[in-house]
């Protein structure tokens, strides 16, 4: 296996008309969930990623189930639970610029992970571990089990790379950037946002807020840009590197988490961190192209075309 991942899956509801969700008769329906978009990510650029999680054993669950495996995901320690059910989550856009999105997630069947959740041999034989700061959110034994497969990774050399991922809607912000920065600081990589790192330690510069996280304990950190791309800081290298602006954003959010799938794509390939970088702003540009996380996720062949294509 060349990445696990931990989390929350939900079958996403987005109106199929724009305005308050109150006046929406019709839906389209998908499945959606930050660290199953790296997963899925990562299998489309030929990758073996497994993802861990809960699911609550109704329709919604084993939608959730098909599709990951679908797509090339190891679900073998994904499991059902019929004590709760799986979580939903809906997308209105409200207006063209505005987007709301409602959880409907409280004590889903993924909240209620615990660390038993976790096999160590399984983690043991991956590569890389992958984890966000939404899991530890979802509730204290969430919290306590991305800890545990941090310390299964640690005891047996595996990668961690961590997203701080911030979902201000589930939880309290004092708590939630003490929490972040814990957790990035037992990270050997760190996939913050600009907007995030600046959440964690206050308002600064992409240059200054990554020597910030470096300083705390992670090796690595790729700070997110939005279109501008990214800005690389380890011992081997520093510097920021271009984006691919694209002037068609269809659905921007899964962005980070193409960006995420690309630039782990390029650790796995061994490529130097610049060009970890550039790919994950060519997977997470092309994410935004197509309505929906993880449609616009390309394999190999389309990223070369598509990054070959803006270099012109
Ligand atoms: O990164 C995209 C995610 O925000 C989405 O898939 C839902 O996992 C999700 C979350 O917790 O917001």
């Amino acid at each position: 296996m060349d990445v696990i991942t931990i989390g929350e899956s939900m079958v996403l509801f987005t109106p199929k008309t724009s305005g308050l969700m109150r006046y929406a008769g019709d839906y389209s329906s998908k499945v959606a969930g930050a660290e199953s978009n790296v997963a899925i990510g990562l299998a489309r650029l030929g990758h073996q990623a497994g993802w861990i999680s809960r699911l609550g054993e109704d329709e919604f669950g084993t939608r959730i189930h098909s599709f990951i495996r679908g797509e090339g995901v190891d679900v073998s320690q994904v499991h059902f639970d019929d004590s709760a059910s799986t979580g939903l989550y809906f997308k209105e856009k409200i207006t063209p610029d505005e987007l709301r999105v409602t959880y409907y997630r409280k004590h889903s069947a993924a909240s209620l992970m615990t660390p038993a959740d976790l096999k160590e041999a399984y983690i043991s034989q991956a590569a890389y571990l992958h984890v966000t700061g939404i899991t530890p959110a979802l509730s204290e034994g969430c919290y306590e089990t991305v800890l545990e497969a941090m310390e299964m990774a640690r005891r047996n050399r595996v990668t961690i790379v961590f997203d701080p991922n911030l979902r201000r809607k589930l939880w309290e912000d004092s708590h939630a950037r003490k929490v972040l920065r814990s957790l990035a600081s037992k990270a050997d990589v760190v996939l913050p946002g600009w907007e995030e790192a600046q959440f964690i330690f206050g308002e600064s510069s992409p240059e200054k807020l990554a020597s910030a996280f470096y300083e705390e304990g992670a090796s690595h950190v790729v700070m997110k840009l939005g279109k501008e791309g990214a800005y690389v800081y380890s011992e081997q290298s520093k510097g920021f590197v271009e984006g691919f602006p694209v002037n068609n954003v269809l659905d921007p959010v899964g962005a980070g988490d193409g960006f995420a799938a690309g630039c782990i794509s390029g650790m796995i390939d061994g490529l130097d961190w610049k060009a970890c970088a550039r790919r994950g702003n060519g997977v997470g540009a092309m994410a935004t192209l197509v309505e929906g996380d993880v449609e616009g996720l390309p394999d190999k062949g389309r990223l070369r075309d598509f990054m070959n294509q803006r270099d012109k």
